[in-house]
């Protein structure tokens, strides 16, 4: 299988952002898989097309988005991608679009399709802190979130995806008394996420 992992940079006040790191760690391969990292821009406008090129040729069977969450105290698994934009705070090109449609005409809402419960009982198995998370936010996460699932329906494409949320690293500047974790458990984290998807893509 193909397995896309996508990530983003720094933004807004996160002048480092623990996805891009992950990104940087993954390995080429997982139980034999190809892993494919990309990073995406934050900005609204173009956040999805890196994503859109790697769905239209490389055509993965699993897209794991990832992005910071500063606050979150899990790893949280987004259950839901909506679509709409609304943001006080500028993205990278300093948009701040208010209450607007991501795709005019679009369906409302999309579930995810990776095994979001199994990543919980699995990460907590292993004492990483790990919670369903019911809005990804309406900020370029979700954004990018909505335009996939939206696109993969619409090339009827049956690839497993979603988007998962960290909480800030340790190894960052964050506000104080900001609850982080150590990188190396975010990593461990979401590698475990892409197994558990691994084994249930496989009917393992
Ligand atoms: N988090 C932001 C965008 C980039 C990132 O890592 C978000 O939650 O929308």
């Amino acid at each position: 299988m193909n397995i896309v992992i996508t990530g983003f940079g720094s933004f807004l006040s996160n002048d480092q952002n623990p996805t891009k790191k992950i990104l940087s760690m993954l390995p080429s391969s997982i139980d034999g898989h190809r892993v494919i990292p990309l990073e995406l821009p934050v900005r609204f406008d173009t956040c999805f097309e890196p994503l859109k090129h790697a769905i239209d040729t490389v055509d993965p069977e699993i897209i794991i988005m990832l992005g910071l969450a500063g606050g979150r105290t899990a790893i949280a698994p987004e259950r839901i991608a909506i679509n709409r934009n609304d943001s006080k705070h500028p993205d990278n090109d300093g948009r701040k679009p208010q209450n607007q449609s991501i795709i005019e005409s679009g369906e409302n809402a999309y579930f995810s399709t990776l095994p979001i419960d199994s990543f919980v009982t699995e990460l907590e198995a292993k004492d990483i802190p790990c919670k369903i998370s019911n809005t990804a936010g309406l900020y370029v996460c979700n954004n990018v979130f909505y335009h996939t699932m939206h696109y993969l329906k619409q090339k009827s494409k049956l690839a497993k995806a979603g988007f998962i949320h960290v909480p800030f690293m340790d190894e960052q500047n964050k506000p104080k008394e900001a609850f982080s974790l150590p990188l190396e458990t975010i990593y461990n984290g979401i590698m475990l996420c892409i197994k558990v998807t691994i084994r249930k893509e496989m009917g393992l």
